[in-house]
């Protein structure tokens, strides 16, 4: 059985960790990143540093590149943990908007977006569902995304109203706080309000919440702890059912490896 670490890279920085002080190091990343500032970077820009004796870059098959504050990339690594595969990747960190181009991000993906899935000779793979697809190729557990039958339309539905719960919170947030104030259209913040809000009503009605775990239970929970993340229209008034399962599900360990962080740079 091999034994993977996880490696992270921050800028030029790469540090090969082990399994077990990995989710420790993520949020202690995510505690610097918390307050960052260039002093900080350039700590942290120590090529090749391995921690304790552990130096296992040589089994780490694939990079992520990411971003710490992003639903969908958190949603690609929580179902690599889900999978058993997060010990394969190498998580890279990327800033990336719409109005602050990331030429690294556009080399792989020509949307400029993150996530994407760098694999040694082959081509990337972006896009949040299509890498979830192919992470669920190259394991032998028990799918995540369910093979056939109306299970595999449900999950697949259920990440459809999660990843339009995602792009609706981001819309919010343009015409909240990022668009230049005079900007900034009022009508479309309602308009994707609603949406918000019809969609956590739908899976207040529809979720499976005792179900195994499949990529919509991954896809909602990433969704929703990014919408309260970010202090956007909450989903837990009058939503009992959705409230009790999400709470234990972000104590899940693939939660807990991958907390939210940073500042949106546009
Ligand atoms: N549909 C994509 C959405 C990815 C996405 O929008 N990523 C954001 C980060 S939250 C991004 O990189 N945005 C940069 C941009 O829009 O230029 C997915 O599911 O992977």
């Amino acid at each position: 059985m091999p034994v993977y670490g996880v490696v992270m890279w921050f800028s030029s920085a790469q540090i090969t960790v082990s399994p077990k002080i990995y989710a420790a190091k993520m949020v202690r990343t995510c505690q610097k990143q918390a307050d960052y500032s260039p002093p900080l970077r350039r700590k942290r820009a120590r090529p090749g540093l391995a921690w304790g004796s552990l130096s296992l870059h040589e089994n780490i098959a694939m990079q992520l590149l990411y971003q710490t504050h992003s639903p969908y990339a958190r949603k690609a690594l929580v179902f690599a943990h889900e999978a058993g595969l997060a010990g394969q990747l190498e998580v890279i960190h990327h800033e990336t908007s719409p109005t602050n181009r990331n030429e690294a991000v556009y080399a792989q993906n020509p949307l400029g977006k993150v996530p994407v899935l760098l694999r040694p000779g082959l081509p990337p793979v972006f896009d949040s569902d299509v890498i979830c697809e192919y992470l669920d190729s190259l394991h032998t557990g028990h799918p995540l995304i369910p093979l056939q039958g109306e299970a595999r339309w449900h999950a697949l539905r259920v990440q459809a109203v999660a990843k339009g719960i995602a792009d609706s919170g981001i819309a919010v947030r343009w015409e909240t706080s990022r668009r230049p104030e005079a900007l900034r259209y009022p009508p479309l913040r309602d308009g994707h309000t609603q949406k918000l809000l019809a969609s956590y009503d739908w899976l207040e009605q529809e979720l499976d919440v005792d179900g195994a775990v499949h990529v919509g239970h991954i896809a909602v929970a990433t969704s929703l702890s990014w919408l309260e993340f970010r202090e956007l229209p909450g989903f837990r008034n009058q939503r009992p059912k959705l409230t009790v399962w999400y709470q234990a599900f972000i104590t899940r360990p693939s939660m807990l490896a991958t907390p939210l962080c940073g500042e949106t740079q546009d």
